[in-house]
């Protein structure tokens, strides 16, 4: 294992948690169609891409549609889901992520955004953590969702890094799968018997630090 030079991020569920807005706007979607969505159901959704999440919802109400619709629906449900993330501020940033990423830049660390999501700039302007990152590789930029590894190697080229090199960040079994496809070293946020296949899980980001980095880097 190489020394760890850059941290790749995941961004809702390990910086932010918009899981909520999604929720609120894909159920107003799904109730225009007579699916009965909940918040279960849900968590289904979590780090996979604005148009699979509508298939998982017609699977879930047994339905199929044309294309076409379906596009429509994902737009009317972005416009929803933005209509609350235009209201965000730093106060919905996760315990613990501005004390690691100041810790990450002081120590000279490369830092990149990691993210299935095509908001993924606005959120971060929105909550002022643009600032912190040196790339940010988003749903514009992937063809291939989590866990495929595009995302995170193409995070790792963007810095200028070799993936041996690299931390992921992920709170999403999906996202996990993808760092470690990549062969890069993954901190799980959530769940340890959800997130099993990382190599270190914490509750949330206040109990990471460099030193913490170094120790994961030691044992591999
Ligand atoms: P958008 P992440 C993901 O973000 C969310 O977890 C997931 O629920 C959402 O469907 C996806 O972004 C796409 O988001 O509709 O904004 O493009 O966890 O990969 O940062
Ligand atoms: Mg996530």
């Amino acid at each position: 294992m190489n020394h760890i030079t850059a941290c790749l991020f995941d961004l809702d569920g390990v910086l932010v948690d918009t899981a909520v807005y999604h929720y609120k706007a894909w159920r107003q979607t799904a109730e225009s169609l007579g699916i009965d969505f909940t918040e279960q159901h849900n968590e289904r959704l979590k780090g996979v891409s604005r148009r699979r999440s509508l298939e998982i919802i017609l699977e879930i109400g047994g339905q199929t549609m044309p294309q076409e619709q379906m596009l429509a629906l994902c737009e009317q449900k972005n416009t929803e889901y933005l209509l609350d993330v235009a209201k965000m501020t730093p106060s919905e940033i996760l315990p613990g992520v501005v004390n690691f990423l100041k810790e990450l830049k002081a120590e000279g660390l490369k830092i990149a955004l990691g993210s299935a999501s095509k908001n993924a700039q606005l959120i971060l302007e929105r909550t002022a953590l643009l600032p912190y990152f040196d790339a940010i590789i988003d749903g514009r930029h992937v063809e291939k969702g989590k866990p495929n590894p595009e995302v995170f190697l193409k995070g790792a080229q963007a810095l200028g890094v070799t993936h041996t090199a690299c931390v992921v960040f992920e709170d999403a079994v999906a996202g996990v799968e993808a760092a470690k496809n990549a062969g890069m070293l993954c901190v799980g946020v959530g769940e340890p018997h959800v997130l099993h296949q990382a190599d270190l899980v914490v509750k949330d980001l206040s109990e990471l630090s460099v030193e913490r980095l170094r120790s994961l880097e030691r044992k591999n």
